[in-house]
């Protein structure tokens, strides 16, 4: 009987010890997610602190779609598919629109602010 609860504390240290700073360090890691549903971006506006990564996840049935800062300049990413996702970290503060590549009405824009 006396074992069992020594066991118990154990395990509740090791929790606090081990499990609980992983839980906390990834709950503060600066990362946003945007879903892709039904041709659109959810949400259509999202706004973050500066050295956030942004993560789009295709959430459609069968549809690739595509997130192209096209007024940085920059050339269309590759498309994404159904449960596959693009990355795009942001260190500089603005406002960045962006749209889909294949559908133009498609459109999001991420605010970047400390
Ligand atoms: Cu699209």
């Amino acid at each position: 009987m006396k074992f069992h609860i020594v066991l118990v504390k154990y395990l509740l240290a090791a929790l606090l010890i081990f499990v609980f700073p992983v839980y906390y360090a990834q709950s503060n890691t600066d990362t946003a997610t945007v879903e892709i549903y039904k041709f659109q971006f959810n949400p259509q506006e999202i706004t973050v602190k500066p050295g956030t990564t942004v993560r789009w996840i295709n959430k459609e049935k069968r549809q690739y779609h595509s997130v192209w800062f096209e007024q940085l300049g920059e050339p269309e990413p590759d498309y994404f598919f159904p449960d596959e996702y693009y990355d795009r970290t942001f260190t500089e503060e603005g406002s960045f629109p962006y749209r889909c590549g294949p559908h133009p009405k498609m459109t999001g824009v991420v605010h970047v602010k400390q």
